[in-house]
């Protein structure tokens, strides 16, 4: 797979390709990915790639032309890209199937704007996709574009040293995970859960996914009734198995009553 990644901050996306999951695929020779400083797309001596917005208002707009010439660029020297990605506020929004479908892709491009935003002309030309990683405003594309490149990039066959990290990551299931613990089993008198230390495997499967249940229904509730749970693609007695579970924890807490409930969740 290829990557492009175009921005006014070159050193602040180089840093992350030198180190973690992209620079393992890109040893394994399983991504490439570059990064291309859109001031070296502008023609004007002062490399200028910033403009006061049409119809006023505060802020400045970048160009459209850098970045016309930049995907030109990409175009002659590293081939027809499948997608073309600007990260923005105002983008669908970017989720873990996003991800996956984009792992299949051979080359993507990523545009990151900054101050009020791109030129809409790029946008419109240039861009198959706009995607927002969250509701909030960052200062510019080039942590989102970060945040997709990990995301696609760790979907990747072969990027993830063992693939049971991948297929048992939150989302890739309709809940959240586990919580996990290492050695020693007694940090300061905190004690990792008996279960754990026991050996009885499945003990051990029965906790983490009642765990695992009992966290998805306290703090994201939603991913439960949404459209994507059970998910069509878990074994049938896991789906089973997930549906009793939650109708047991949901009795349990009926049955205590919801003020004891509050206590509870705040230890
Ligand atoms: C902000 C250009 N969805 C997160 C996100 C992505 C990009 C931007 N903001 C938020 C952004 C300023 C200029 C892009």
């Amino acid at each position: 797979m290829r990557v492009d990644i175009v921005t006014i901050f070159p050193e602040m996306v180089r840093g992350f390709v030198r180190e973690g999951i992209v620079a393992r695929a890109h040893e394994r020779g399983v991504v490439d990915l570059a990064v291309h400083d859109l001031r070296d797309f502008t023609t004007d001596r002062h490399r200028v790639v910033d403009d006061a917005p049409f119809g006023g208002g505060p802020g400045m707009v970048l160009k459209p032309e850098p970045f016309f010439r930049a995907v030109a660029h990409i175009r002659a020297t590293r081939g027809e890209p499948s997608k073309v990605i600007v990260p923005g506020p105002q983008g669908r929004r970017f989720t873990h199937e996003t991800a996956v479908a984009w792992s299949r892709a051979e080359h993507l491009v990523l545009l990151c704007g900054r101050y009020e935003g791109i030129d809409e002309r790029v946008v419109e030309a240039l861009a198959t996709d706009e995607v927002s990683i969250g509701d909030y405003v960052l200062s510019g594309g080039e942590l989102a574009a970060m945040v997709v490149a990990d995301a696609v990039v760790r979907q990747v066959p072969g990027v993830v040293g063992d693939a049971r990290s991948v297929s048992e990551d939150s989302f890739a299931r309709p809940w959240l995970d586990y919580p996990h613990y290492t050695r020693p089993a007694d940090w300061e008198g905190r004690r990792v859960p008996e279960v754990l230390l026991s050996g009885h495997h499945g003990q051990v499967a029965r906790w983490r996914l009642r765990t695992a249940l009992e966290r998805t229904l306290d703090r994201r509730p939603d991913l439960l009734d949404g459209p994507g749970f059970p998910g069509e693609s878990l074994p049938q007695e896991t789906q089973a198995e997930v549906e009793r579970v939650l109708r047991q924890i949901r009795a349990e807490r009926l049955a205590r009553g919801p003020e004891r409930q509050e206590r509870e969740q705040e230890s």
